[in-house]
């Protein structure tokens, strides 16, 4: 199994996190030369994106949440999915969030980092998708350990990724994001600290620092 991952982006992040956090053997490779959009790639996922999870089959497997859900039906130890209903409800809820309600707001802001090519428009409305993205998300925190619950899910292999964008963009724009928000800002300050997810950001981080 090999996954087409680049470090930046937050969705090859969630799947990195979930290979690292269970001891997947599965190779982690960059798009391949032509890149892409190139027809050998397209062949195996025609939206030409990554994260692209290939199977020893051949069979490609792309979209994050769906290699997520995957790599829990068939490696289930250690498993990252909640076992009880309500739970697992509010980690596919941590995956979807982002997904639609932040609409690109980091991949936005991000490219904007340089204040020379920033419009003002783009930048505000951008910001307003972000704060509502991080206030949906801080309202399904419950102020436990892990997002949901005592241990590391799915959830948390979405939240991290996305987040550490985030906390990035607080610098960039000097000011506050995540630290608006209490429940979620806790969430961030006990995430950081653990080993695995800082070593996903420290691959986004050193990506960034590259472009
Ligand atoms: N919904 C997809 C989004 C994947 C995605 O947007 N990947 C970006 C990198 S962050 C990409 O491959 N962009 C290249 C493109 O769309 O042309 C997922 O969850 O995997």
């Amino acid at each position: 199994m090999k996954l087409y991952s680049v470090p930046l982006s937050p969705f090859a992040a969630r799947v990195r996190l979930s290979i690292y956090r269970k001891g997947l053997d599965i190779a982690i490779v960059p798009p391949p030369a032509g890149g892409l959009k190139s027809d050998a790639f397209l062949s195996l996922n025609p939206m030409g994106q990554v994260p692209t999870l290939v199977l020893d089959s051949g069979m490609a497997i792309p979209e994050s949440a769906t290699i997520l859900e995957y790599l829990e039906d068939v490696f289930p130890t250690p498993t990252l999915r909640p076992t009880q209903a309500d739970a697992l409800a509010r980690a596919r809820l941590f995956l979807r969030i982002p997904d639609i309600h932040f609409q690109n707001a980091p991949r936005i802001l991000i490219g904007m980092r340089n204040p020379a090519d920033r419009k003002e428009e783009v930048v505000k409305t951008a910001m307003e998708n972000l704060n509502k993205g991080l206030s949906y998300i801080d309202h399904y925190l419950s102020g436990e350990a892990w997002a949901v619950g005592g241990q590391p899910s799915i959830a948390d292999c979405a939240l991290v990724p996305v987040l550490n964008a985030v906390s990035l963009l607080e610098s960039i724009y000097s000011q506050p994001l995540i630290g608006q928000y209490p429940k979620l800002d806790a969430y961030w300050q006990a995430a950081k600290a653990d080993a695995i997810n800082a070593k996903v950001m420290a691959e986004q981080l050193a990506a960034l620092q590259k472009m």
